[in-house]
């Protein structure tokens, strides 16, 4: 063969190798999600029961930067056949959107199942299913029923008991049409923001942000082993909860330890009882809080022991590892005095680190740090930590606070994200089986309202009939998602 010959040759498969790497492997999923407060509105339709998030936001408007409320929202629990509609057109394989709790069942309790939320729920899946998306359902999207929060919500060790029951109504109701189940969206967010004040029930109680982590995780195990007792032998489904990570990394090299210690605290402690080998929470962590606690005069660890039979509860209650992934944080320790600013966004203050972000970083609304690289590192560490589990990204997203239907930032974000995925499948060998874009459209982001912008599709909020319009990122996404690729044009509105 000559020399040119031999040249043409070697960009031919390098242009074969540079598009098979664009490419997902062909049964890789792609989804879209959402939750129920934040798109459903309808709050006190029915005998709907009210959540901690209907009653908080009827006394105390303030906690949200535009004063608004998730009282009409989207309005999708009459829109919904356009949500539908908005997924079909853009081909994707799965919905992720959640159960609103007291709209099933409006005491909170399995006395009254309610039966337009019922049919409610039953339409959604069917519409999708015979539009050929599967459903993906969450059933604790935050939303609370407030008649349990009366009696102490996830700090009453019952509440492990009335969210197993809660489970078990919904899977007889929709086991045999949902395959893939999460059980509670990031119980970091669910425990912690819930009692620092910031959002539902907004009770300020360090004590209960850990004893809600217990309770929160042992509340997921026995869902998923009454789906795995009475209902997996039959449908065989997949259930798992949404992991919510960061990706962490040291300011200095001083700051190592203290970087694991954040990770711990912010992110194994609910991972570890679930995936770890050993089981309970991770042992850096345990013996910090014990010592903490000692030292601020308490009898007991602020981070309520497992007993051994609850920590073989938990171990092993996955199918695979559902992760939640958006932005990356540099952690360094608080200088004395410093203050730490919004909890998990700026700071751990239990643990006193300080977050930051990194100046290549690129920024999109609010606490969201660009940084591809963040998702590429977070998947690496769940298969270091915990070996070779199939992982599905349950979201992943970004925020703006523009109309422009250009959305360029968003475009960019799914598609730098989406390569670092790439990196991770093809060159880490991480098992990575779908992602999931957060959100179909826009919608209430809990305290910012609706300024922070999430969507695919745009929603006029000033319009009764909630206009949903697409954005370039929908028509984007749509072809990575038709072609199962990257190599794709950067598509732009209209
Ligand atoms: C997720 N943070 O929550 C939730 O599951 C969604 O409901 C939410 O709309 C979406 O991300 C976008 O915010 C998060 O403070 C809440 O870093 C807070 C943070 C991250 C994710």
């Amino acid at each position: 063969m000559n020399r040119t010959r031999l040249y043409i040759l070697s960009l031919i498969l390098a242009l074969v190798a540079e598009i098979a790497c664009q490419s997902f492997p062909p049964e890789f999923q792609f989804g879209v999600a959402t939750s129920s407060y934040q798109i459903e509105g309808a709050w006190n339709v029915s005998d709907k029961g009210e959540s901690i998030w209907d009653h908080l936001l009827h006394i105390r408007p303030d906690i949200i930067a535009d004063l608004s409320n998730g009282d009409v929202a989207c309005d999708s629990y009459h829109l919904w056949k356009q949500d539908i509609d908005l997924i079909a057109d853009m081909g994707l394989d799965f919905y992720r959107f959640s159960i609103n709790w007291p709209r099933l069942l409006p005491t909170g309790f399995p006395n009254k199942v309610s039966e337009d939320g019922a049919r409610y729920y039953g339409n959604l899946i069917d519409g999708l299913r015979a539009r050929g998306i599967a459903p993906v359902v969450t059933l604790y999207h935050w939303e609370l029923p407030q008649s349990l929060q009366d009696l102490g919500g996830w700090t009453n060790p019952l509440s492990v008991e009335w969210f197993a029951d809660y489970a078990r109504i919904v899977f007889t109701l929709f086991a045999d049409r949902v395959d893939t189940w999460i059980t509670i969206n990031e119980p970091i967010f669910a425990c912690e923001s819930p009692y620092r004040g910031i959002v539902a029930p907004a009770i300020v109680s360090d004590v209960g942000a850990l004893l809600c982590s217990k309770y929160i995780m042992l509340a997921h195990a026995a869902a998923y082993r009454v789906y795995d007792e009475e209902f997996k032998p039959q449908y065989g489904g997949q259930v798992s909860f949404a992991h919510h990570e960061f990706w962490f990394e040291p300011k200095t090299d001083k700051d190592q330890e203290l970087t694991e210690l954040a990770r711990d605290y912010a992110f194994s402690r609910f991972s570890y009882p679930v995936y770890s080998t050993e089981g309970g929470w991770p042992p850096l962590l345990e013996a910090y809080m014990a010592e903490k606690s000692r030292i601020e005069g308490y009898t007991r660890s602020k981070l309520p022991a497992f007993t051994a039979e609850e920590i073989k509860l938990l171990k092993g209650t996955y199918d695979f590892f559902a992760i939640n992934h958006y932005t990356s944080r540099t952690v360094r320790a608080a200088l004395s005095g410093e203050e730490f600013g919004i909890f998990g966004i700026d700071g751990l203050d239990e643990i006193g680190a300080v977050l930051e972000s990194k100046p290549e970083w690129g920024s999109a609304l609010g606490w969201l740090k660009v940084n591809p690289e963040g998702i590429r590192h977070v998947l690496n560490r769940i298969k270091h930590q915990y070996g070779d589990l199939k992982v599905m990204i349950t979201e992943s997203g970004y925020s703006d606070d523009s109309d422009d239907l250009n959305d360029v930032g968003r475009i960019d974000y799914y598609k730098t994200y989406l390569e670092q995925v790439l990196l991770a499948i093809n060159e880490d060998k991480v098992n990575v089986v779908g992602y999931t874009a957060w959100s179909l459209i826009d919608n209430f982001e809990w305290n910012s309202g609706y300024q922070s912008h999430f969507g695919l599709y745009a929603v006029d909020f000033s319009d009764p009939s909630r206009k949903r319009t697409a954005k370039a990122s929908a028509r984007y996404y749509e072809s990575v998602a038709r072609t199962k690729s990257l190599d794709v044009e950067n598509l732009t509105a209209n």
